[in-house]
């Protein structure tokens, strides 16, 4: 890779830079230039980030380990996934992030995720690098023991790489706590060691209160900071999630339980739309439809004679829009569709939901948006108190927990004000991407050229 000149760095250039070297990865080029648009303005102003070598450093990933993950059906056939764990960043603590089972997952994905992982984690104010990993494995329709043996195929080769102070997985799309559950066992069985190297674990076996819920919660904690910060409030607000997993579960619920109503829900068949809106006890068939029947959201529309759609659910009209599912979910014509509809609030508990066009409609229509860096950093957050918990040996109570998280995400939000400060009000774009960039940085600098 050639030499960034940093006095005249332009954003053109970096991206030019990671183009040459990856010409196919779209979705890291594209993470790339969420960050550096509003990095590279702030570098400019302060010399002292301009050291050579910063940018490249930290467009490149530390390590990338790619393997093969062979696994037996249940029919006695060989199949053969791919896994990765990208370990991006480690000048804040050990590389920590997500592990995604999905049949699009490729390095692209992967390095785009732990990329963004790395300003994430930065931004909770927790000792935790970047990183991020997974499978183009497709949990959808396996058995149980399926997945297990998938499982421990994978940690079969994962294990030489991770450690309680060298790297630590979760889950993410695909990875809940029954595949953390089967990956840890493999893990001690492996190295004869209980230790906190996965979080997002069980109850009953070193995981984190409130873990479960981290997400979603810290997601609604982040727009309630957002809504006050703007004389609103979410009471009484009409609120559309996508996505019916972990994160969106968890953020419907708050949302409920903070005076919202949430009309509709989705996965990747379609959506359904309830315009009584969903109550707890309704929230509840979900639950149980998406995490022990592992059915499908259509189900919800037989049950309670509603609309069920295909496609995604932005050209209903709202309040507040929370992409939970998946990356570029909303594109500039789902975005114009929410702002023509006077959508005032989109926060992202997806990683990288929005498009770059779709942000821009967002900003020009002087909607709230929130980036999920910030947004969606309640997760991570929790992880880094579990992993404090497991090195202790103790565990905190639920409320102990909540409590911290809320001062977490009222931080995030604090941080994305001092930094993204603007005289229209707060570009949250602006301020997570410096504010995280800071402390990486001075991090990177300080511990010098490696
Ligand atoms: P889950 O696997 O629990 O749920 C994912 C949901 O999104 C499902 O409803 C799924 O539908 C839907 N979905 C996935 N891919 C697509 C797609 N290509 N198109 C449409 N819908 C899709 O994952 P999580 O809830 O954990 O993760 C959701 C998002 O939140 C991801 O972007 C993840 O990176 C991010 N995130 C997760 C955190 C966590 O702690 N789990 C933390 C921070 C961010 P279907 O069942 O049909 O596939
Ligand atoms: O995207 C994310 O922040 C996650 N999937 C959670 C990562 C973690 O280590 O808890």
């Amino acid at each position: 890779m050639s030499d960034l000149k940093l006095s005249t760095i332009s954003l053109k250039d970096i991206l030019r830079l990671a183009k040459e070297r990856d010409p196919d990865q779209t979705e890291f080029h594209q993470a790339i230039h969420e960050v550096m648009e509003s990095v590279v303005p702030f570098i400019k102003e302060h010399k002292n980030y301009q050291q050579a070598g910063l940018i490249e450093r930290l467009i490149e990933p530390e390590r990338v380990v790619m393997f093969r993950v062979p696994w037996e059906d249940d029919d006695g056939n060989y199949r053969v996934n791919r896994g990765f764990r990208v370990q991006f960043n480690s000048a804040l603590g050990p590389y920590k992030g997500g592990l995604r089972f999905h049949p699009s997952v490729n390095l692209s994905i992967i390095k785009f995720l732990a990329f963004e992982q790395t300003f994430k984690n930065s931004l909770t104010g927790l000792p935790l690098g970047g990183g991020k990993g997974g499978s183009d494995f497709n949990p959808r329709g396996k058995s149980d023991g399926e997945i297990m043996r998938f499982c421990q195929s994978f940690m079969n080769e994962l294990f030489r790489y991770i450690a309680s102070d060298t790297d630590v997985p979760a889950g993410d799309i695909g990875v809940g706590e029954r595949e953390v559950g089967y990956l840890f066992g493999q893990y001690k069985r492996l190295t004869a060691e209980f230790t906190g190297v996965l979080t997002g674990k069980g109850l009953a076996y070193g995981g984190s209160k409130v873990r479960l819920q981290a997400t979603g919660f810290g997601l609604l904690y982040f727009v309630k900071e957002m809504l006050e910060q703007h004389d609103e409030s979410i009471d009484g607000k009409k609120v559309i999630i996508s996505g019916s997993g972990n994160v969106a579960q968890f953020a419907a619920q708050k949302a409920i339980d903070m005076g919202a109503k949430v009309i509709s829900m989705s996965d990747s068949d379609g959506y359904i739309l309830d315009k009584d809106g969903i109550d707890r006890e309704k929230l509840d068939f979900i639950k149980t439809l998406k995490n022990e029947k592992r059915g499908r959201i259509k189900e919800y529309a037989d049950e309670y004679s509603c609309e069920f759609s295909e496609g995604k659910p932005w050209n209903q009209p709202c309040d507040i829009a929370l992409p939970c599912a998946t990356q570029n979910e909303i594109e500039e014509e789902d975005a114009k569709k929410l702002a023509e509809n006077g959508v005032i609030c989109v926060a992202e508990g997806a990683n990288m939901p929005c498009t770059d066009a779709a942000v821009k409609v967002f900003h020009e229509a002087d909607v709230l948006y929130a980036p999920g860096k910030a947004s969606n950093a309640g997760g991570v957050a929790v992880s880094g108190l579990e992993m404090s918990q497991n090195s202790k040996r103790l565990s905190w109570s639920f409320e102990d927990v909540d409590e911290r998280l809320v001062d977490i995400m009222q931080t995030i939000h604090e941080k994305c004000a001092e930094h993204g400060e603007e005289k229209e009000g707060i570009n949250y774009v602006k301020g997570a991407n410096i504010a995280g960039f800071i402390k990486v940085a001075d991090a990177m600098m300080a511990q010098g050229h490696v």
